[in-house]
């Protein structure tokens, strides 16, 4: 048997991982721009779509169904990203007689619609934030409700997700103009204006609910992710379990998710989003109809392969996950990109030069770049996830300052200086945040010691390895306790500097 994956990059080689352990073959589909890459190289059959925009290759339905046909693939796997909630992909995967390895097409054509899974929520008695559920004409649409709920509110778009047509209103006077430039933006964004309205939530915390379900009416909530440190609407690091969700709150969570599920018929594995308000309130934000980015860190606390169950669910086998499955441990994660955060996160594309992982005890590396791998600027510029996992959260967070000072990529910067700070940030360890915190954060003054220069790094290593009394300087595994070095020396010499 034979699997396609419509993907490319850590997602792609990860679900081959998965297509190993079960005796499958493996077909990779790629681009230009990565032909060379490990996803490529790694797979038992490889199929060029075409030049490296998106619409060219990687959106490109019918290519992708070709490349299927024509290796034989009878199953295709979206990953995420690109085609994973497209129901257009699924059906023409249907009508090709390949087995599209996720939900329905009408599970997916469902939660597409914001407002639409907003109604489908509230017949099941899902909690939703107070709101709108039809699309506004205009903003005198959305006066009656704003002042019967009260300001601020938060306009939304319909067909949208991401932060994008999102506009916070605090006055009526305000109304008018948000709603216009809402409309606009939902309008570029997503080829439809739709705007609808919800009570604002202050400061909410963001946590998710992974759902397994089979073809046969076995559903279980396999945990739930912490997902509220995002940066503009996409989240950086992710956790499980949430250090703010408490045995009774998990159980009314995981019954909601299940009730999300029941209401749309879902199979497969999905994710239900929830709000979590301070007071312990929970609205239901949207449903992931596909496998999350974030899935590692489930993966780690409850012993599954959520890719695996997958491709069994899609071969139309039962669940192997048991309803009773207990968390041990805990897991965080944190998306390696190739942006530069001295430079806005702005993309850094360029040739991997070093690539050293971090190992050892409760470490794991997703990753789908190699040395001397190409970093093009045509697709997310996410290199990987160092995923870390610990018999508790201090444990899992020790682990992960451990494992961020091992991890080496030269070549392109990377937010790995991003994650090295923040991990020592008291709100983080002490797990006191919510979904605004770390824009907040980023945005405030901090004094932080530079990431050591090259120069500063070899004399710390130097003084080291005097102090150490050896002639010369230690293999380079051990560069990180020289860049410790320098950034302690850097502080005391008070070169700490504001980063804006
Ligand atoms: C909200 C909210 C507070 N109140 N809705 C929707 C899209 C998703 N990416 C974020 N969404 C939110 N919806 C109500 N009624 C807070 C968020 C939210 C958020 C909002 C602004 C900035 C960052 C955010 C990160 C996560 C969630």
């Amino acid at each position: 048997m034979r699997l396609l994956v419509a993907n490319r990059g850590e997602i792609a080689l990860r679900i081959f991982r998965a297509c190993r352990d079960l005796g499958i073959e493996t077909v990779a589909v790629y681009s230009d721009a990565d032909r060379a890459a490990p996803h490529v190289t790694s797979a038992d059959y490889a199929v060029r779509l075409g030049p490296p925009p998106s619409a060219e290759s990687y959106l490109a339905i019918p290519r992708i169904v070709e490349a299927a046909r024509a290796t034989g693939a009878a199953l295709v796997h979206p990953g995420y990203g690109f085609l994973a909630e497209s129901a257009d992909f699924a059906r023409a995967c249907q009508s090709a007689g390949v087995t599209f390895v996720g939900p329905s097409a009408a599970s997916i054509e469902a939660m597409g619609s914001k407002t639409r899974s907003r109604e489908l929520m509230q017949k099941a008695r899902v909690p939703v934030v107070p709101g709108t559920t039809s699309a506004a004409r205009g903003a005198g649409d959305l006066q009656d409700f704003a002042r019967s709920a009260g300001y601020p509110i938060l306009l939304k778009a319909s067909a949208g997700g991401g932060g994008k047509g999102m506009r916070r209103v605090d006055r009526e006077q305000d109304l008018a103009a948000a709603f216009s430039r809402a409309a606009a933006e939902a309008k570029a964004s997503f080829n439809d204006g739709s705007i609808y309205a919800e009570k604002l939530l202050e400061r909410p915390r963001h946590v998710e609910v992974q759902l397994v379900a089979d073809r046969r009416g076995n559903r279980v909530a396999v945990g739930e992710r912490e997902c509220s440190l995002q940066r503009r609407h996409q989240k950086v690091v992710e956790e499980c379990p949430s250090a703010a969700i408490g045995p009774d709150l998990r159980d009314r969570l995981f019954s909601a998710a299940l009730a999300a599920a029941d209401a749309v018929g879902y199979d497969s594995c999905g994710t239900v989003e929830f709000l979590v308000a301070p007071d312990g309130s929970f609205y239901f934000l949207e449903m992931n109809t596909r496998l999350q980015v974030e899935h590692p860190v489930t993966e780690e606390v409850f012993g599954v392969d959520l890719v695996t169950e997958m491709i069994r669910i899609a071969l139309g086998e039962k669940l192997s996950i048991r309803p009773d499955i207990a968390a041990r441990g805990h897991a965080i994660e944190c998306r390696i990109y190739a942006e530069d955060p001295a430079r806005g996160f702005s993309p850094s594309p360029g040739v991997v030069e070093r690539l050293h992982l971090p190992e050892g005890p409760g470490v794991r590396n997703d990753v789908g770049i190699e040395a001397g791998s190409w970093v093009p600027i045509d697709y997310d510029p996410m290199l990987g996830k160092l995923v870390v996992f610990g018999p508790d959260r201090e444990t899992a967070i020790d682990r992960l300052a451990r494992a961020l000072e091992e991890y080496e990529v030269t070549g392109v910067e990377t937010t790995l200086p991003l994650f090295r700070e923040l991990v020592r940030q008291p709100d983080f360890r002490s797990g006191r945040f919510h979904t605004q915190w770390l824009d907040d954060w980023l945005a405030s003054p901090r004094l932080v010691a530079r990431e050591a220069t090259a120069e500063e790094t070899f004399l710390a290593a130097l003084s080291l390895t005097e102090a150490a009394g050896r002639a010369s300087p230690r293999p380079a595994r051990d560069r990180s306790r020289w860049r410790e070095t320098a950034r302690a020396a850097a502080l005391r010499s008070g070169e700490g500097r504001l980063r804006r």
